[in-house]
């Protein structure tokens, strides 16, 4: 038995490495029988880490709606008193606050804080929050296919994932067309090519369009450029467009006319004036940026550039790969195939898509020297989107780079560490300015203008623990890689930093303990002194600042402050009924499904809480995850995968995974029952649209996997009973090992860990522990006796 699954796990990977366009169901792919009418729901994402573009396929009209990270209304220049949101003089109230607290006063408290502690905004036309600005869409370019044949016949569009390229396919009157794009990430460009098999081949016209202020329009040398403006902040932008064809081109009423081509290759790129640095944050010449990407490219083809693309992206991607035994229904499009999963067929094969898809969407997003992803990833169609299409640091931007590491994807972990870095001299002005403290901050929400300052109203916008769950990243990237050089120059004195101060902002209570106050668990209860969240994420940070010092072996005078802080911290407790507390105070309501559990930060994604290391917490963390119970927005879900897993529970996760994929829209019908679940075009539904619950999915089926989070390899911690057969591939665990896993009927047989010589390693399988030193050739092979 095991004997034959092994040579159909063999003869998968054969076909796998073989597989090529003429054999669709060979790789993995989205894919749909009609063009896409909505941009959230139906239509396809590309990018190329900088941009992020969605095309929809039409008959006879490709949309293709381009953003770019940087592109952001709002900030300095959108309105006079533009000022980061700092309320000056704000920190003067802070004793009187503490104060109120102490004697019982809450409300008192609330009313204080949130006239004195929040952040400002002005008024900014047309944005919901006004200068503190919103993510932008750049435009769409659009291609139209002229005088075609309304019949239209085997129509296909699909994105292979495993190669990132969308693709549409159809033909019309006996004419076949084709449709390729994908995103080059190593040249900046996107590429979108457009052919057909005409003998006379077929008139096509190109345009560009935007919502922002239009500066110019310029075709000269095959380069059609569009410059413009953001009304409020002037800040100007870019995009450039080279047509290579074998048709003849005109330019006439603002857009090109391409006559009888048999096919068009577009490149197109786009900047913007901005650049990350405080207070002004521009300086980018975007249009010498455009010109020197355009020429680099100039003497290049579709096909080198195509080649370029593929290698980059699979140098990344083909890290990992997941097969869970299962039959295949790819013959299905996607959105039916969410459909019949929800119903119960056991779609094994939609699961594994749905994990390299988070891989994908994170490759095709950050890249080093691009933004971070934001809560639409690179995707945005809006002038006004959801939440400004921000950076919100009370899980959101944390969640879209949980799959990063451990899913051999540590580069694209870069671009947030390089923001993170960012935040820093804004930061320090805000912890200065709120709370007369020393270090830098963020709150909940925070954008790339550096509004850092604590959200315009008391509670939701006040989380200063920000910053601190963000080093968490900068910790993890160091972790996974055991990069010194990188601990020492950049993680380090961030992490420092930030915990400096917590160091000032901590208070001493009745008991002795330090707690913060006021603070405030993230969109739930009210102010208070002494959220759980707020602890256990600064005895995280603290932790790691004793852990960096240790392994850099400088400054123990800082080492014992921190460690004698972390110790300090009040802990986390078990409350009357027998859950993790989310205050100070043990008022937990049994009934509450509030989607945020932030009180479980130290299971998960923190490590101070573990079923090995403290088994009566983690039993009380159940309990509260219990009660909490398996409904949330989308994040919330994929959150919950991940406690799940961490509780060592694989077939809660994978209930929970089933959430998730559950059709948000069914035959054109939302589906109602609290938010959660995917779009046909498997993005998750918050809803609306957010990537967070896409990526925190990822992320916790690598966390059913593999976890390495209590300095134990734990190997298949979570396994469903779904999954008893399968195998995964170049996982990461802390220390940089990567990590080979096949199972059978439920039961490790194969298991490889690859590192450093000389690592050592107490590794957790099948229900044993054993230790282990990496060898000279820093590979180790365990097979399970049989
Ligand atoms: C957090 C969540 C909301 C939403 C928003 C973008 O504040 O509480 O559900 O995801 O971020």
């Amino acid at each position: 038995m095991k004997a034959f699954n092994l040579v159909i796990f063999l003869l998968f990977i054969f076909f796998n490495s073989c597989r090529s366009d003429n054999d669709p169901g060979e790789y993995l792919r989205l894919w749909y029988g009609e063009p896409a009418e909505n941009w959230m729901t139906e239509a396809l994402p590309v990018g190329n880490g900088y941009m992020g573009v969605i095309f929809f396929g039409g008959y006879d009209k490709e949309q293709l709606q381009f953003s770019e990270g940087s592109l952001w209304a709002g900030g300095p220049g959108s309105h006079p008193d533009y000022n980061f949101g700092l309320r000056e003089g704000a920190s003067d109230w802070l004793p009187e606050i503490r104060s109120l607290l102490n004697e019982g006063k809450p409300d008192e408290a609330h009313r204080l804080a949130n006239e004195k502690l929040t952040g400002i905004i002005n008024p900014v036309n047309g944005l919901s929050f006004g200068d503190y600005g919103a993510q932008q869409t750049m435009g769409d370019l659009y291609v139209n296919i002229l005088n075609q044949s309304p019949d239209i016949s085997g129509y296909k569009r699909e994105l292979d994932i495993s190669s990132a390229q969308g693709r549409v396919n159809y033909n019309s009157g006996g004419v076949n067309h084709k449709r390729t794009f994908f995103g080059c990430y190593p040249y900046r460009v996107m590429v979108y090519k457009f052919e057909n098999d005409s003998p006379g081949g077929v008139d096509y016209s190109v345009k560009i369009t935007t919502p922002h202020s239009s500066d110019y329009l310029i075709y000269e040398n095959s380069i059609l450029r569009k410059g413009g403006h953001i009304n409020d902040n002037q800040l100007g932008f870019e995009t450039a467009v080279m047509i290579k064809t074998d048709g003849i081109i005109t330019f006439e009423n603002n857009e090109l006319l391409v006559k009888g081509a048999g096919n068009i290759v577009l490149f197109q790129t786009a900047s913007t004036a901005y650049k990350p640095s405080f207070p002004h944050y521009r300086g980018n010449d975007y249009v010498a940026v455009n010109r020197n990407i355009i020429n680099q490219t100039v003497n290049m083809n579709f096909n080198d550039l195509l080649e370029i693309h593929v290698n980059d992206y699979r140098s990344l991607f083909d890290r990992v790969s997941l097969y869970l035994e299962g039959d295949s229904f790819d013959s299905i499009p996607t959105g039916s195939r969410l459909e019949k999963y929800a119903a119960g067929n056991g779609d094994r094969k939609l699961e594994e898509l749905y994990f390299q898809y988070g891989r994908y969407l994170m490759i095709s997003s950050s890249r080093p020297g691009t933004m971070p992803m934001h809560l639409q990833g690179k995707w945005n169609n809006s002038t006004n989107p959801p939440w400004a299409a921000d950076y919100h640091t009370n899980i959101n931007l944390q969640m879209l780079y949980w799959p990063a590491e451990p899913t051999n994807l540590s580069e694209c972990h870069v671009p947030l560490v390089d923001y993170i870095e960012t935040l820093i001299p804004p930061g320090r002005k805000s912890a200065e300015t709120f709370f007369n403290a020393r270090g830098w901050i963020v709150n909940t929400m925070n954008n790339a203008w550096g509004y850092t300052s604590p959200g315009w109203n008391f509670p939701w916008g006040f989380f200063p623990a920000g910053a601190a769950w963000l080093c968490q990243h900068v910790w993890e990237h160091f972790a996974f890689t055991a990069d010194t050089t990188y601990l020492q120059n950049r993680a380090y004195p961030v992490m420092k930093e930030a915990a400096l101060f917590w160091v000032d902002y901590l208070t001493e209570d009745e008991n002795g303990y330090l707690v913060s106050s006021p603070s405030y668990s993230p969109e739930h209860g009210g102010i208070s002194t002494g959220a759980s969240m707020d602890h256990q994420i600064a005895w995280d940070l603290f932790n790691n600042c004793v852990r960096a010092l240790d392994i850099l072996g400088t400054s123990k005078t800082e080492r014992d402050l921190f460690a004698d802080y972390r110790d300090r911290i009040l802990p986390p407790a078990t409350g009357r009924w027998g859950q993790l507390q989310e205050w100070k105070e043990d008022v937990d309501d049994p009934d509450n499904k509030h989607r945020h559990v932030s009180h479980l930060y130290a299971l998960h994604p923190g490590n101070q809480i573990s079923i090995a290391g403290t088994p009566l917490l983690a039993e009380a963390a159940k309990v509260s995850l219990e009660a909490r119970g398996d409904g949330g927005t989308g994040w919330s879900l994929a959150w919950k995968i991940n406690f799940w897993s961490r509780l060592h529970d694989g077939n809660r996760a994978h209930s929970l995974l089933r959430r998730l994929l559950r059709p948000a829209i069914m035959q054109g019908i939302e589906m109602s029952g609290g938010g959660g679940g995917s779009y046909n075009n498997l993005l998750c539904a918050h809803p609306p649209f957010q990537l967070d619950g896409n990526m925190g999915g990822t992320a916790g089926i690598a966390e059913m996997l593999l976890q390495s989070h209590d300095g134990i390899i734990h190997i298949l911690p979570a396994l469903p009973d779904d999954w008893s057969t399968g195998s995964v591939k170049g996982l990461k665990a802390r220390g940089n090992l990567t990590v080979d896993i096949v199972w059978n009927d439920g039961h490790l047989t194969e298991l490889t860990i690859s590192g450093k010589p000389g690592a050592e390693i107490r590794v957790n399988a099948d229900g044993r522990e054993s230790d282990h030193i990496m060898p000279p050739e820093g590979k180790i092979n365990i097979r399970a006796e049989v």
